[in-house]
């Protein structure tokens, strides 16, 4: 590994002259308008494990016959610094997506974060979250737990296994060990329950199956699969494939994204 020493203060090395990536700062970068349908809800997004979650939750809505769960569907370009426009920085103020605005709220309403979407979702329509004390509190307790956990995949895992410039073993071992033990965790929680929170899909399952299934399933990184010994983890891959299955996962994976000119 290549010595580094600390400096005293850290500075910013990279000249950046693009749109795209990010710098040390929030906030918008430049004047933007972004389109806006007609349908209630109005999402800003991309086909990412945190962009899905919420496309499959609009698509299982439908699925369930719910009312009032049409939405106008934009790609927002992250490597075209997109998420950094005036417009989608009024509705999140973090730069990243998937970003809700629900134009049926009066005035309307901005929803940011993937976990608050899907409660958002859930709770207005009064689905996909157990209405009694106990299987509301377990959902929550694992859509929760994606939320905190996903990084060390995707930030961690991820980032050092499939896109870090040089291969380097320290942050591998790391965040490998986390995600295997993050496997481990929810093969032994699968092999007693169906889904996450007990005997129905939830939310918590939406979230989930959106990083976890899909690494099941050698869909995240390539070589991830083997790499990660993913056999082993049975119960993960039963419930991973059956969710696959579902039509509204299906079709929210299979969206049409508008551009935003
Ligand atoms: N905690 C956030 C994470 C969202 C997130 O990291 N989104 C990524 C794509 S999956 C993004 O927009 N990245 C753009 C960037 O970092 O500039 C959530 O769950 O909504």
């Amino acid at each position: 590994m290549t010595a580094y020493e600390v400096p005293k203060v850290w500075q910013w090395e990279e000249e950046n002259p693009s749109m795209g990536g990010n710098r040390p700062t929030s906030g918008s970068r430049f004047e933007q308008k972004l389109p806006v349908g007609e349908a209630p809800f109005q999402l800003y997004s991309l086909g990412t494990p945190n962009g899905i979650k919420i496309t499959v939750m609009l698509e299982e809505l439908k699925e369930l016959g719910v009312e009032g769960a049409d939405y106008d569907l934009y790609k927002i370009n992250i490597g075209d610094g997109d998420q950094f426009g005036s417009d989608f920085v009024e509705i999140n103020p973090n730069s990243k997506i998937p970003a809700l605005v629900d134009q049926s709220q009066s005035p309307s309403l901005k929803i940011f974060e993937s976990g608050s979407i899907l409660l958002y979702l859930a709770e207005k329509f009064g689905q996909l979250i157990p209405i009694d004390i106990h299987g509301r509190t377990e959902t929550l307790n694992w859509l929760f737990w994606q939320i905190g956990a996903g990084p060390y995949v995707g930030g961690g895992f991820g980032h050092f296994f499939a896109y870090a410039p040089e291969k380097l073993k320290y942050p591998i071992d790391r965040f490998t060990m986390e995600t295997k033990r993050q496997l481990d965790l929810l093969d032994q929680t699968l092999a007693k329950r169906p889904y996450l929170a007990g005997d129905t899909y939830t939310i918590a399952d939406i979230a989930i199956w959106s990083w976890y299934g899909r690494l099941a399933q050698g869909k995240l990184y390539e070589g991830s699969y083997e790499f990660l010994n993913m056999d082993e983890y049975t119960h993960v891959l039963k419930w991973a494939n059956r969710i696959a299955e579902r039509p509204g996962v299906q079709k929210g994976l299979a969206v049409e994204y508008q551009s935003l000119n």
